[in-house]
């Protein structure tokens, strides 16, 4: 290997863990509450503003293959460190209180795949498309249905693999059904970025 292969490889793995960054926006919590209380919180981490409008929210029920919900979010400049609360238009006072928008299609149950895109591309995903996993994910801490899911603090950047197997474990953390005071803020140990920014050049430049 030449010397060049390995400054290469060096950068690289530096781009990778020193340089823990945010570059779009993710799904920062998810309310699977009793009744109709059903919530999803977003989050710029990024360094750019985000226009949401341009995002959509895609529900696959019950293993489905094809969205049985598609739920087109407000036109919305979000700032770096802002969140979003889409939030079920049947769910109660409290709930409805902390909703940026409402939608009566927010109406996932535990056992459907919930998928953030940015015109075609996945951005996030919670669960898995195609799959049925009977009445929720579920790992030892717990599972998609009667709890609240917070992103891990450590998680930069969406999951956008919709088709590989869900551990909800790996990057969830887990409150008991009906906690709400989470929405709203979003807590995050990774830098943000703006999109434009090459990282590879970025690094080059500061050990140029
Ligand atoms: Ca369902
Ligand atoms: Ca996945
Ligand atoms: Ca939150």
């Amino acid at each position: 290997m030449n010397k060049f292969a390995l400054i290469l490889i060096a950068l690289t793995l530096m781009a990778g863990s020193a340089f823990a960054q945010t570059t779009d926006l993710f799904i920062s919590e998810y309310v699977e509450g009793s009744s109709n209380n059903k919530a999803l919180e977003i989050f710029n981490g990024s360094g750019d503003l985000i226009n949401l409008s341009e995002y959509s929210l895609l529900i696959y029920a019950n293993g489905g293959s094809t969205p049985a919900q598609t739920i087109v979010l407000d036109e919305t400049i979000m700032d770096t460190g802002d969140t979003f609360v889409l939030v079920n238009s049947n769910a109660g006072a409290e709930l409805l209180a902390l909703a940026n928008q409402t939608s009566g299609n927010l109406t996932f149950n535990g056992d459907d795949a919930v998928v953030l895109v940015k015109s075609d591309d996945v951005i996030d995903c919670i669960g898995t498309v195609g799959f049925d996993p009977g009445s929720a994910w579920s790992c030892d801490d717990g599972s998609t249905v009667n709890n609240t899911l917070r992103r891990r603090p450590e998680i930069c950047n969406g999951d956008n693999d919709t088709t590989d197997d869900f551990d909800v474990c790996m990057e969830w953390n887990f409150f008991v059904v009906d906690t709400f005071d989470g929405l709203g803020q979003h807590s995050t140990d990774c830098a943000s970025v703006a999109n434009g920014i090459n990282k590879l050049g970025s690094v080059k430049a500061v050990y140029r």
